[in-house]
């Protein structure tokens, strides 16, 4: 039987949520009209007052906001509430430029972790689990969110954080661990581990996996699930609004559902900015209409995905996202063709390969180069320099298939490729442009 946290919001009529949404919208644009001089300045230029915006349906009048826009208004530009109120920052991760530092009021942190228990109650989570929260725990929101999540729930919580391999294992083992967070390629690493130690799934206590923070494929959920012997659920979100929990999996496994009743959810053609209807793959867009210390208005997250309305069998009625496919900032334009490496992804593990691997690009002469490193698995491992040109001729061809380009591939001997211990470094792109 499925389980919510807060079945009268999960399971509302749409008449409902846009109810919501449509109040909350209207009461938001005009708090932040009023208290953020940044955004303000932003409608006028667009030729908007705080009483144009009357309900969802004005949406796509409001001006986006980028991650631009949060840089050149660091730190405190599009605080929504005077900073003593506020009780908390997070941060990204980000490597260029200034950080974004998101602000959070106690309201804001319940009802963060409040999304995260809805997804840890859908992953199966009761006060009866043992949740080991193995993400970064510090300005990196997957620690905080889930652990707050997971207290909300009542699960016994083991905040282990990230890293210390043979530590997580001790614990999932010791304490019997039943619901795992952290990011799939830390999952398939902790799975990888145990493997070598000879633990099979059934020696194995978990049950269930809630892995975000960065792009994994259909193909990646199967292997961990088959190595840990769980259910391996998808959680979506962003510092900038809030940080995981945005969106989460249900027992569907097949998209997650966004909160709704925060967040309002567009998709638009990252080129001309117009939204687009369900089923249509473009960058995702929210606006969130809950949160008082950093309360964004349209923020374009540069995920790209499709949304979709269509009846859920959980009973869940808030639309769902699909598995974000990468970000418009991680396609790669290799000699004119657009590349993802979640494709890259799909094409090594439908042919058997774990999922360790590294894309290098650079440009050689003008000409765009791309080289996928694959790391073999030790049963696979061999010297014989036939069996290995074999092996990158089929990987070669499989690319070329999905890719409709012809890329160079190289087998590389097991453990060779560092694991990561949160987001996974898939691409190393050295071209100087
Ligand atoms: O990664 C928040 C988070 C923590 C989500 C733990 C899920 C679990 P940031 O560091 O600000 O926040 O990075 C946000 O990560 O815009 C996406 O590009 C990517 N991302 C997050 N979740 C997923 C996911 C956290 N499930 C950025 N699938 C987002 C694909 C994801 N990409």
């Amino acid at each position: 039987m499925e389980r919510y946290y807060q079945p009268e919001i999960e399971t509302a009529s749409r008449e409902q949520i846009k109810a919501w949404q449509d109040e909350r919208l209207v009461k938001q644009v005009r708090h932040v009209w009023d208290s953020v001089p940044y955004y303000r300045k932003k409608m006028e230029e667009a030729g908007l007052t705080r009483e144009d915006i009357r309900g969802t349906e004005d949406l796509h009048k409001l001006p986006f906001l980028s991650k631009a826009d949060l840089r050149e208004a660091y730190p405190y530009g599009l605080l929504g509430t005077e900073l003593k109120n506020c009780v908390r920052i997070q941060s990204t991760s980000g490597t260029t430029g200034k950080r974004v530092v998101a602000f959070y009021t106690q309201a804001d942190i319940d009802l963060w972790e409040d999304c995260c228990a809805r997804a840890i109650t859908a992953a199966g989570g009761t006060n009866e689990d043992v949740c080991q929260v193995s993400y970064g725990y510090g300005l990196f929101t997957g620690g905080p969110g889930l652990n707050g999540g997971s207290h909300k729930v009542g699960c016994l919580t083991i905040p282990t954080s990230s890293g210390n391999t043979e530590r997580q294992i001790m614990f999932i083992r010791d304490l019997n661990a039943t619901i795992l967070c952290c990011t799939p390629s830390y999952a398939a690493y902790l799975g990888e581990s145990m493997k070598e130690m000879g633990l099979t799934p059934d020696q194995i206590p978990l049950k269930a996996g809630i892995f975000g923070a960065e792009a994994w494929s259909e193909e990646m959920r199967q292997s961990i699930q088959d190595t840990l012997g769980i259910k391996a659920y998808d959680i979506y979100g962003l510092t900038e609004l809030s940080g995981p929990g945005v969106a989460f999996e249900c027992s569907a496994q097949n998209g997650m559902h966004i909160n709704e009743d925060h967040f309002i959810a567009e998709v638009i053609d990252p080129d001309t900015g117009e939204p687009l209807p369900d089923g249509q793959q473009g960058e995702l867009v929210f606006t969130a209409i809950t949160k008082q210390a950093f309360p964004l208005l349209r923020y374009r997250t540069r995920d790209i995905c499709v949304l979709s309305h269509e009846k859920c069998c959980c009973g869940r009625t808030h639309v769902k996202m699909s598995k974000p496919r990468g970000r418009t900032d991680d396609m790669l334009i290799i000699r004119g063709v657009n590349v993802f490496p979640s494709q890259i992804e799909t094409v090594l593990l439908n042919l058997g390969y774990p999922a360790n691997y590294q894309i290098i690009v650079d440009r050689v002469r003008n000409t765009d180069t791309l080289d996928v490193q694959v790391e073999m698995t030790p049963e696979m491992f061999t010297d014989n320099m036939g069996v290995i040109a074999e092996r990158q001729k089929k990987l070669v061809d499989g690319l070329r298939a999905m890719l409709g380009l012809t890329v160079k591939v190289t087998l590389v001997a097991p453990k060779s490729i560092v694991r990561s211990e949160g987001k996974a470094v898939r691409v190393i792109d050295k071209r100087k442009i």
